[in-house]
């Protein structure tokens, strides 16, 4: 990996004071570069921003806007995944020639070791935890980086040569990278997500394919047979493509055969039955299958592959089961962020179902997701930004029993109200959390301890 660390001394400008810019600043101090810390948000006090670090790293605070006469002084900027690249001060930046690093392009450069970087608009965060599992399983050095909630930068220091990283990367992540080069990538699926920042499919297509832009033939890249998007999207890389597929036998690749996942890479090999898992659902193969082909192109034998497979469990917040009240089955599925995640958590079930949805308004197409409905949705409660929205798509599509709310807790109990024994109630709002909650995962615990409470 390329370890120019030519940060000493270097005006470096940080954007953003969530976790992604708390970590890199911490990581430029031990570079001994003069640290800018830049957050758009007015009403944070210079206290609670010192709060996040230890006395001895030093930086100077902007609250606001980035002031010229500053902006002069820049070497490099790093932005954190939720600071959109064309905001004017950011293309300021850019026409003056100032770097502009994504985080993860930040803890790439100073890291070491080999990365494994996994993208895709649905299954990231369960193909990376499983990815990291099965890694953990035969490497000594691992860490589990990124979009899942652990800043890439947060780790790069303690990285070894032999240290594997398993990265969960972002759309909005790969906007910034330049030289991130992983030795294997994986993109599991292009589904519309993150509009209102990407602007069009297209250039949401190109940004996850950004992944493998450094790759070359000697390094994988893991890609869904059944995405169209991604037959595109393959015909411009240069990386060794290795296919997945849940619907077709393939030449060289990893899919389903009847009930068993098989991989051909010259000899065959049947990794498990299906039925030998313990996530459920065809995305949930999908993801398996990814993570095997990760694993496989970083050598990790098939019979480590094998048993971390079979032992794993379904992380948090995505399709989780919460509890049975009164013969009626909660489901927290608040990692449905998207329609599309929020369609393949309606598939998933298996009884009558009242959805609670809506949130965040990311320019979303809901009708998808209603027509996903069939007969199994009973009814939707809606709260949140895009409660209007979606009751419009709803009422197009003929569906009529929706219920709007004010709060996670009164759509909660108006579930509790509706739902007859045998029923299921799902939280999968195809809408991000943003507005209401500081993230899905707020979102889920709460809503984890209003059906605790009933
Ligand atoms: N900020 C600005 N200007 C802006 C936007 C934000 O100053 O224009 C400031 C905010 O005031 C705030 C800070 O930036 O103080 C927040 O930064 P951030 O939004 O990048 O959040 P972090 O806490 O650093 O978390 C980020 C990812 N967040 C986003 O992409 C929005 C986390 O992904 C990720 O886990 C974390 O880095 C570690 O890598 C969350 C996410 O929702 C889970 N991701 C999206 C998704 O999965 O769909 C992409």
């Amino acid at each position: 990996m390329d370890s120019e660390k030519g940060l000493s001394g270097k005006t470096v400008l940080v954007v953003g004071t969530g976790i992604s810019g708390i970590a890199a600043v911490n990581l430029l101090a031990t570079q001994s570069a003069n640290i800018i810390l830049l957050d758009g948000n007015t009403e944070l006090s210079p206290e609670t921003v010192a709060a996040k670090f230890s006395e001895d790293i030093h930086y100077d605070l902007i609250l606001g806007d980035l002031p010229d006469q500053v902006m002069d002084r820049i070497d490099l900027a790093v932005l954190s995944p939720g600071v959109p690249t064309d905001l004017p001060f950011v293309v300021r930046m850019q026409e003056a020639g100032i770097p502009i690093w994504g985080e993860i392009e930040l803890a790439y450069v100073c890291g070491k070791g080999k990365v494994v970087a996994i993208t895709g608009t649905n299954g990231k965060t369960t193909t990376t935890a499983l990815t990291g599992e099965i890694m953990k399983a035969y490497y000594d050095s691992v860490f589990v980086v990124g979009n899942i909630g652990l800043p890439y930068t947060q780790y790069a220091m303690q990285m070894c040569d032999d240290t594997v990283t398993v990265a969960e990367v972002s759309s909005f992540q790969l906007e910034t990278i330049h030289k991130f080069c992983p030795q294997v990538s994986a993109i599991l699926n292009i589904t519309p997500d993150h509009l209102n920042r990407h602007h069009t499919m297209e250039c949401y297509t190109e940004t996850k394919a950004r992944v493998a832009m450094n790759q070359t033939k000697e390094q994988m890249c893991v890609l869904n047979y059944e995405d169209e998007r991604l037959q595109q999207v393959a015909k411009n890389m240069s990386a060794d493509v290795f296919w997945f597929s849940s619907a077709r036998e393939l030449e060289r690749g990893i899919f389903l055969r009847g009930e068993e996942i098989v991989c051909r890479d010259g000899e065959e090999i049947t990794l498990c039955n299906m039925h030998d898992l313990k996530l459920l659902g065809m995305h949930n193969y999908e993801n398996v299958m990814a993570a095997a082909a990760i694993a496989h192109g970083m050598n990790v034998p098939w019979d480590v592959i094998r048993k971390v497979v079979c032992e794993f469990q379904a992380v948090p917040h995505r399709i989780e089961f919460v509890k049975e009240v009164n013969g009626v089955k909660y489901y927290n599925d608040s990692k449905g962020t998207n329609p599309d995640a929020a369609i393949k958590a309606v598939e998933a079930m298996v009884r009558p179902t009242i959805v609670i949805g809506g949130g965040y308004d990311k320019e979303s197409v809901y009708d998808e997701w209603i027509a996903s409905f069939g007969t199994k949705v009973k009814s939707l409660v809606l709260l949140g930004q895009t409660a209007d929205k979606i009751a419009e798509a709803a009422a197009k599509a003929g569906f009529t029993a929706v219920t709007k709310v004010d709060s996670l807790e009164e759509a909660v109990a108006e579930c509790a109200r509706q739902a007859q024994d045998g029923d299921a109630v799902l939280l999968s709002p195809a809408c991000a959390s943003w507005g209401m909650f500081k993230n899905f995962e707020e979102r889920g615990d709460l809503f984890k301890e209003y059906v605790k409470k009933l």
